[in-house]
C-alpha cells in the first residue's frame, strides 16, 4: 500500500469580494473541524447552522459568525468542509485569513482546488465541472438553464446511456466470438448489436445538429441589420441597443465597418450588427471593403434583417433571403406600395419598434428553440462525439471483417464517450455487464 498523503486543508473566500452584508469563507480538508474547535470552541451538528463567536489565537473577539459543518463525504468537496459566514467587511475576512493561514496543515485555496477536489472526490464529473463554470459566467436566463443541465448531471446521464449503448453491443459481439462454434447463437447476436449502433449514430448525429443551435446561447445570437445606404439602418441600431452605438447621417457610405452592440432579448445574449449600406460599387476602395464585410455578415447572420425605406430607391437586393424585411421612415408618409410581411417603423418618432421587437424575439426563441437541451456544447465534447461516430461508421461499413476489429473500435468508441465525463473505467463496466451476459456458460 501506498501511505495516503493527507490533504491540506484549504480555505478561501466563497463569496464575491469587497463591501457586503455577508462573507463566507469557506474550508475544506480533514483539519475544517479542528479550525471550528479553534476559532468556536466546538464543532455544531453537521449541516446544521450555528451562531458563534470567532475568536483568534489570542481569545479576542473576530466576529460573531454563523457557522457550518459538513462531514465528509457528505459536503461539496467530499471532505470536511467548514463555512463561516462572516461579516462582509475585507478586515473581517483578513483577519480570518491570518488566523488560518498560520496554522499548519492550512493553506490558502488555489484557483479551481475546491472544485477540482469535487471531481476527485466523485462529486463532480467533467461536464458538471464544465457546467458549474458557464453557470458562474452565465449572463442570461438561457445561458443559465443551459450550464444547470450541464451542472446538475442530466447532460452526463445522456453521454452514458450512449456508452451504455456501446457496451451493450460490443457484449454482443464479444458473446458472438465466444458462442462461434454454436453458429445461430453467433448470428443472433450479432444481428441483435448492429442496429443498436446504428441507432446510436443517429442519436450522436442528431446531437451535433443541437450543439449548433447551441453556439448561439453561448456566443450570442447573431442579428445582422443591412440594406441600401440612408434607410436608417444605423438609426435602427442605436434604437434597439438603446444607445448611440452607430453612427447616423444623412451621408451615403457614414457605415464603413460592421458596428457590433450586445444585448440580452428574452434571456438570449444578442450580438446586433449594424453594417454599411449596399450598392453598385462606389469606386472608394474603403467604401467597398465595408460592402464586402457587410454581405459576409449577412450571410453568415443567425438573423438578417434588411432594411428599406421610401425614400431610398434601392439598386440591390438583400445578399440572402431575409428574416424579416423592416420598413423605415413610416413617418414619411410617402405613397409606395406596401409589402405585406414588411414591418413598418419609424426609428425618428419610435413607431412600430415594439413590432419590431417583439418579431426579433420571437425569432430569436425560434432559432434557438431547443438549444437548452444541448448535450454536447464545447469543442472538446463536439471532437469526441465525432470521434465516435467515425469509428461506429468504421464498424457499420464493414460488417464482414474479423470480429475482434469490431470489438476493438467499440471499446475505443467507449473509452472515449467516458472520456467526456472522465470518471467511468470501461473495462470495469465491460466486466460486470459482460459476466452478467455469461452466466451459465
Ligand atoms: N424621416 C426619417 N428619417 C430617418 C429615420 N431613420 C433615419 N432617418 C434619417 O435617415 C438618414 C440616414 O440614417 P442612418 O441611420 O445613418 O442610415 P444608414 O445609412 O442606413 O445607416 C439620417 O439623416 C437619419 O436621420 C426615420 O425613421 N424617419
Ligand atoms: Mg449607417
Amino acid at each position: 500500500m501506498i501511505p495516503q498523503v493527507r490533504p491540506d486543508t484549504i480555505f478561501a473566500l466563497s463569496s464575491g469580494h469587497g463591501r457586503a452584508g455577508i462573507a463566507v469563507v469557506r474550508l475544506s480538508g480533514p483539519l475544517a473541524g479542528q479550525a471550528l474547535i479553534d476559532l468556536t470552541g466546538s464543532i455544531p451538528p453537521a449541516r446544521h447552522a450555528a451562531l458563534r463567536m470567532l475568536r483568534g489565537a489570542d481569545g479576542s473577539v473576530i466576529d460573531e459568525a454563523m457557522v457550518l459543518f459538513f462531514a465528509e463525504p457528505n459536503s461539496v468537496t467530499g471532505e470536511d468542509v467548514a463555512e463561516l459566514h462572516v461579516h462582509g467587511s475585507t478586515a473581517v475576512v483578513e483577519r480570518l485569513f491570518g488566523e488560518l493561514g498560520i496554522k499548519p496543515g492550512f493553506r490558502f485555496a488555489e484557483a479551481g482546488e475546491f472544485t477540482h477536489r469535487a471531481f476527485a472526490n466523485r462529486k463532480l464529473d467533467l461536464v458538471e465541472v464544465e457546467g458549474l463554470v458557464d453557470l458562474l459566467s452565465a449572463t442570461g436566463e438561457a445561458q443559465r438553464k443551459l450550464a444547470m443541465r450541464q451542472f446538475l448531471g442530466e447532460a452526463s446521464e445522456v453521454y452514458n446511456a450512449w456508452r451504455l449503448a456501446v457496451i451493450s453491443a460490443l457484449s454482443l459481439f464479444e458473446a458472438s466470438i465466444d458462442f462461434s462454434d454454436e453458429d445461430d447463437v453467433a448470428v443472433k447476436a450479432q444481428n441483435a448489436a448492429w442496429p443498436r449502433i446504428r441507432n446510436l449514430v443517429s442519436e450522436l448525429e442528431a446531437a451535433l445538429v443541437q450543439s449548433e443551435k447551441f453556439g448561439a446561447i453561448r456566443s450570442g445570437l447573431r442579428v445582422v441589420i443591412a440594406g441600401a445606404p440612408n434607410v436608417g439602418k444605423s438609426s435602427l441600431l442605436n434604437i434597439l441597443a438603446g444607445r448611440e452605438a452607430a453612427i447616423v447621417s444623412p451621408v451615403a457610405g457614414t457605415t464603413r465597418d460592421v458596428v457590433e452592440s450586445h444585448l440580452q432579448m428574452a434571456g438570449l445574449p444578442i450580438v446586433l450588427a449594424d453594417t454599411a449600406g449596399l450598392r453598385d460599387a462606389s469606386g472608394d476602395a474603403i467604401e467597398d471593403e465595408g460592402m464586402a464585410r457587410a454581405k459576409a455578415a449577412a450571410g453568415s447572420a443567425d438573423i438578417l434583417i434588411w432594411v428599406v425605406a421610401p425614400d431610398v430607391s434601392s439598386q440591390v437586393g438583400p445578399p440572402r433571403a431575409p428574416d424579416l424585411i423592416v420598413e423605415n421612415k413610416a413617418d414619411l408618409e410617402l405613397i409606395r406600395n406596401r409589402n405585406e410581411s414588411a414591418i413598418a417603423v419609424s426609428t425618428r418618432t419610435g413607431v412600430g419598434i415594439d413590432d419590431l421587437y417583439r418579431a426579433l424575439q420571437k425569432l430569436a426563441e425560434q432559432k434557438t428553440s431547443g438549444a437548452e437541451q444541448a448535450v454536447v456544447v464545447r469543442q472538446r465534447h463536439i471532437l469526441a462525439v465525432r470521434k465516435s461516430i467515425r469509428l461506429l461508421n468504421n464498424c457499420l461499413a464493414q460488417p464482414q471483417r474479423a470480429m475482434e476489429l469490431t470489438t476493438e473500435d467499440l471499446r475505443q468508441t467507449a473509452r472515449v464517450l467516458s472520456s467526456i465525463t472522465g470518471h467511468v473505467d470501461v473495462e470495469d463496466l465491460l466486466g460486470n455487464i459482460f459476466s452478467e451476459f455469461c452466466i451459465g456458460k
